[in-house]
């Protein structure tokens, strides 16, 4: 078993590797933005995508059209999602790429822990539609009230420009200060949303307790969309983390935990690795470092 720091003792070291890291990043007002308004978009430039952009939305565009989106109008199981397309880790190099995007971890690991593990991982191909995506939160099956600390968080990266006549996310500033999920009357307050407009590259970053929904999209052409959700390591995952070894051995090692390897739980009859448990307890390591 490695040497055991407890959390009081690194606190001071955690809390000043955390804000260097955000700092350095230069996302200080994302910080502010999260706490008074629920959500933040972070800018291409800070995002720093690069090609991974492109490449990511012509790969969700030709998943999608393999997967017969054409054919439903790019319409899914829900009125106002767009096509959805599940588990994109597993289907490209460019989604393993964006998964360790330095900036998103570094927000995660703010906001829910160093220890996070990846809940989601999602693409969304939308086409004209006149229908709303219904106001809610993401913290499915999280019981209100809701808690103060998040448990998990949607990065929503726009691999395409995000407009009102695009049918852009919506979000209502400040719903995170409820801290409960909406009432089947507030699942249509659409006049209470903020029209989320920001250009391809950027990731709107929406924390669970955050109500949200989108818009009807108007003007032709497709909105595509990477979703990466993280939660703290307790919470169980949306997606499987079942995936080929050999895409966790070409990456490193943060990679295999964002796949929740360091997890202790889920242990068989082997009994418990001692390591991954050290972590188990709020005394004992840190939250970030
Ligand atoms: O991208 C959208 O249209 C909204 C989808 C949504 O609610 C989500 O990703 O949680
Ligand atoms: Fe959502």
């Amino acid at each position: 078993m490695s040497e055991v720091r407890f959390a009081v003792q690194s606190l001071a070291e955690d809390a000043e590797l955390c804000w260097r890291d955000l700092q350095r990043r230069g996302l200080e007002r994302n910080i502010a933005e999260l706490a008074v308004l629920g959500y933040t978009v972070v800018t291409p430039e800070q995002v720093a995508g690069g090609e991974d952009v492109t490449i990511a939305r012509d790969e969700l565009i030709a998943l999608a059209k393999a997967a017969g989106a054409e054919s439903t109008d790019f319409t899914t199981y829900e009125e106002g999602l767009s096509f959805e397309l599940y588990h994109l880790v597993k289907q490209g190099r460019v989604f393993e790429r964006w998964l360790l995007n330095p900036t998103i971890l570094a927000l995660g690991r703010y906001l829910l822990g160093s220890r996070m593990i990846l809940n989601n991982s999602l693409g969304y191909v939308k086409a004209k539609t006149d229908k709303y995506l219904a106001v809610h939160s993401d913290s499915l099956m999280v019981p209100d009230p809701l808690p103060e600390y998040l448990h998990l968080v949607n990065f929503t990266i726009a691999l395409t420009d995000y407009t009102l006549e695009g049918g852009c996310i919506g979000i209502v500033p400040g719903s995170h200060r409820l801290r409960r999920h909406p009432s089947a009357a507030e699942e249509r307050l659409y006049a209470a949303m903020k029209p989320i407009e920001c250009p391809a590259g950027s990731v709107i970053v929406i924390p669970g307790n955050t109500w949200h929904g989108a818009f009807p999209k108007s003007n032709s052409g497709l909105r595509v969309t990477l979703v990466q959700a993280y939660s703290r390591q307790y919470f169980t995952p949306s997606v499987t983390h079942r995936i080929d070894e050999e895409i966790i051995n070409r990456n490193p090692p943060e990679f295999a935990q964002l796949l929740g390897r360091k997890l202790f739980t889920n242990f068989d009859e082997k009994g418990l690795n001692l390591d991954n448990f050290a972590h188990a307890y709020m005394s004992q390591k840190s939250h970030y470092a």
